[in-house]
């Protein structure tokens, strides 16, 4: 490295597409990855990237500063950048976040490069139907920005074999196919990770109680579509999978992209749906617009925004999303040993509840001697599993009493999130809540987050517990 050549920020700039050569810059080092360009599936996006620095896309994710990402790039060193110069070749750099929507100022932001913002818990569940403007956002990218009338916006769709294809734009797609509407709840796999991180540091966005809603989603049945490229209804393909591309790519052009069981797919009762509207209308450019893949009961990781492809497959997406991230795994894994590959990843999520008024730590003022959660509370389990019952218990665990739930709950293809709320008499002036919720198959919440803690923070769905204060 010492003996390479030294090139200036300026020399860097003027090295910006295929006749100059595309030259970039990471810390000292000068790259020229012209090369790498052409080989490269997602093909000439890595260009925003070109005659500056690639750290503001790196930091967009870490997973790029591992060493065999690193090793990749030094077999494209040319030289090192003129000592001193590395904040001026970040400046030649077009902000990849140039172009991002507005968002409602009243969502609690947890990053703001890539958007990420949930709900805040004093307003999540006053209605059954989360309002678009207020529901929580999850980003990995910076937002894509599709403009229909150029023609340039189509869904492709492959089956098992090549030639199984369809190319429909979004038009053809909704005049084609039959509209369905369901009624159904998106959550992150992350979601409530804060109370798992208070029992130890995890990895992820701090998420409190908000990284979850409930909407209506309109769109065509992805099984219509999936039969129409021919895909047969038989148990010869219940182990494949369907996988989504969406348009957002990483700084090496690799696509957010993962993949769902195709007999969730296929199944008719399984209400999966290739969505373009959300709550009566068109999709919002952070929701995906202009389709999304809608998988009810399913976490949201696998409910892909900006959607441009679906493939069949025998086998699950290879991307990082499905298979290095997104998973579970025993309290004592930890990051530098644990093998991705041995636990499955993160379909239907389990059985939560939650409490959100009062809050944890507040003073809460009693009517007629009984503390009121009747504010803001939600219990949801995955797969389709209706709320059967939630309980409350006022002193840890001895006694249980029964919430009254609010909304409909159906046992099976309960889509949505039931609210429920609970008076409760209290003689004492602080006190610690706990709920949990038992879904149609009788499963329940685990009681502490210590016992399902896990190094990536997903699936923190112990009991919610909160302490407040009582004004007699
Ligand atoms: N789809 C694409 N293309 N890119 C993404 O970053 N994030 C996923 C999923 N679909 C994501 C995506 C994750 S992890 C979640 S939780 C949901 O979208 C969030 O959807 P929302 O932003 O509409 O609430
Ligand atoms: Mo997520």
């Amino acid at each position: 490295v010492d003996g390479l050549p030294v090139y200036s920020s300026n020399d860097v700039a003027n090295h910006r597409d295929e006749t100059t050569g595309v030259w970039i810059s990471y810390k000292s080092g000068v790259y020229d990855i012209t090369s790498f360009i052409k080989s490269h599936p997602g093909g000439n996006k890595i260009l925003l990237g070109a005659g500056g620095s690639v750290e503001p896309f790196w930091t967009l994710y870490a997973i790029h500063k591992q060493p065999q990402i690193l090793a990749l790039m030094e077999e494209y060193r040319i030289g090192n950048l003129t000592k001193g110069e590395e904040h001026l070749a970040m400046m030649n750099m077009d902000d990849p976040y140039a172009n991002e929507p507005q968002r409602h100022p009243v969502l609690t932001i947890r990053t703001k490069k890539p958007f990420n913002a949930e709900t805040p818990a004093s307003l999540l569940v006053e209605n059954f139907i989360t309002p678009t403007e207020i529901f929580y956002i999850r980003h990995h990218f910076p937002v894509p920005d599709v403009d229909l009338s150029s023609d340039d916006y189509s869904i492709e769709i492959v089956g098992i074999d090549e030639k199984q294809s369809l190319n429909l734009n979004l038009d053809q797609l909704k005049t084609v196919y039959t509209p369905h509407s369901v009624t159904a709840s998106l959550q992150c796999s992350g979601n409530r990770r804060s109370e798992m991180n208070r029992v130890k540091p995890v990895k992820g966005l701090e998420w409190a109680q908000g990284a979850m809603g409930n909407a209506v989603w309109k769109g065509v049945r992805l099984r219509d579509v999936l039969l129409d490229l021919g895909v047969k209804d038989s148990d010869e393909n219940d182990n494949w999978h369907v996988r989504f591309d969406g348009l957002d790519m990483d700084p090496t052009s690799a696509p957010y992209a993962v993949s769902i069981p195709l007999s969730k797919a296929m199944d008719p009762r399984g209400d999966v749906i290739l969505a373009y509207e959300m709550n009566g209308e068109t999709l919002t450019r952070d929701h995906g617009f202009p389709l999304r893949v809608v998988v009810p009961g399913t976490t949201g990781a696998r409910w892909v925004k900006w959607l441009t492809r679906i493939e069949v497959s025998k086998n699950e997406s290879e991307s990082h999303w499905q298979q290095n991230d997104y998973k579970s795994f025993n309290p004592s894994a930890d990051w530098a040993k644990v093998d991705w590959s041995t636990a499955p990843a993160i379909q239907e999520m389990p059985v939560t509840s939650v409490i959100c008024d009062p809050q944890d730590g507040e003073t809460t003022t009693l009517q007629d001697g009984k503390l009121q959660l009747r504010g803001l509370r939600y219990a949801w389990s995955g797969g389709g599993r209706g709320i059967v019952r939630v309980d409350i218990s006022l002193d840890l665990g001895k006694t249980w009493h029964v919430a009254e739930l609010i909304d409909p709950v159906g046992l099976n293809r309960q889509w949505a999130w039931t609210r429920w709320r609970a008076d409760l008499p209290v003689a004492v002036k602080e006190t610690e809540v706990w709920v949990r919720a038992v879904d149609s198959a009788y499963n329940t919440q685990p009681e502490g987050m210590e016992h399902i803690w896990n190094m990536r923070g997903v699936m923190a769905v112990g009991y919610h517990k909160i302490k407040v204060s009582v004004n007699a």
